[in-house]
């Protein structure tokens, strides 16, 4: 009896011991994804997707392939961006919002819409604030861009820089605009920001907010007379079979910054993340200088698709908005209007 005793006793010392020895070794478990970039294994390809508004034709995408060129060639192919434009993957606050959740990986977005998740970008969107692109560019590109850009952590999102969508010129379908008051009962789409809805307000027109992607079919249709935006997007979008009256008013500078769910940042490798901010200051530069090229050779082509120019008194239309600074300036801070405007 003893011995069976031992038999079974020395059998469950095997069995325990082989156990142990298995569980220690603890087979190949895997490293977290953060040293791995989310997928658990460092070989294997990361993929990102970014999504704009803007047609296939416009700098948002050009600038985006570069990107994702050059994300590949830094990331040592590890790291793969598909890019989706034309409102594919939503509009630019719902993409925003995607970000947010985790739902989506990137997006590139004028600044207009974050200041409804961010108040500090409304200082951006005061019309005439940046009299220049090197004054924008010192803003965007320094310390007050970058300290404004940070605040959207605190709503799950990275900014990485700032590209270009461009000075703002009202289009319509009724009459040339020259003046301020022309406008005065004109239905005009903005894009979703109280600033920017209050600028036109304060000249008498009528704004509506909508997203970009139902613009074309509101003008076609006529439920809105006007819109605002770049000379490159009122081209690559098409605005001139739609608009007959181009106001070159450039009445709002608009900066696109480039963003990534941080929710998905904070899962890649340091090494990826380095890649990607790189690459994205230099599609920056890249895209930047393709909207430039646009705004200056697009405009003769939108003449020959029979758009009627007007240049206008850019000093007349800032006193006639103006009213906007002082009704805005509790909320976004008069040091900062003040500190922004001081960068020449
Ligand atoms: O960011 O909505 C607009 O008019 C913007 O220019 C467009 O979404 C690109």
């Amino acid at each position: 009896m003893y011995r069976s005793q031992s038999i079974i006793a020395f059998a469950v010392i095997v069995v325990l011991t082989a156990f142990l020895i298995v569980g220690c070794s603890g087979g190949n478990s895997q490293p977290t994804g953060q040293e791995t970039g989310g997928n658990g294994d460092s070989t294997k390809t990361i993929n990102l997707k970014v999504g704009h508004v803007l047609a296939p034709t416009h700098p948002y995408q050009l600038g985006l392939e570069k990107f994702a060129e050059l994300v590949a060639e830094k990331s040592g192919g590890r790291v793969k961006v598909e890019v989706f434009h034309s409102s594919q993957l939503g509009n630019e606050r719902e993409m925003i919002e995607g970000l947010q959740m985790g739902t989506l990986d990137m997006t590139l977005v004028s600044t207009a819409p974050l200041a409804g998740f961010s108040n500090k970008f409304l200082v951006f969107d005061l019309p005439f604030i940046f009299q220049s692109r090197e004054q924008a560019y010192k803003v965007l590109d320094g310390p007050i861009g970058t300290e404004i850009l940070d605040s959207l952590k605190d709503q799950g999102i990275v900014g990485l820089a700032y590209w270009e969508n461009g000075f703002r010129n009202v289009t319509n379908s009724k009459r040339p605009v020259i003046h301020p008051e022309d406008m005065k009962g004109m239905k005009i789409r903005t894009m979703e920001n109280k600033i920017h809805m209050a600028s036109f307000k304060t000249i008498g027109a009528d704004p509506t907010p909508m997203a970009f992607g139902e613009l074309f079919t509101a003008l076609q249709q006529q439920t809105v007379d006007a819109q605002e935006n770049p000379i490159p997007i009122i081209y690559t979008s098409n605005f001139f079979e739609v608009q007959k009256y181009l106001s070159l008013t450039g009445h709002f500078y608009a900066a696109a910054p480039l963003l990534i769910s941080k929710a998905r940042w904070d899962t890649l490798p340091a090494d990826v993340q380095q890649a990607i901010k790189e690459a994205a200051i230099e599609a920056r530069d890249y895209e930047r200088e393709l909207i430039q090229k646009m705004d200056n050779e697009l405009l003769e082509e939108l003449k020959k698709k029979g758009m009627e120019v007007s240049e206008v008194d850019k000093n007349e239309w800032l006193k006639a908005m103006e009213p906007v600074y002082k009704q805005f300036e509790d909320e976004i801070g008069a040091d900062v209007i003040a500190k922004v405007r001081g960068v020449k």
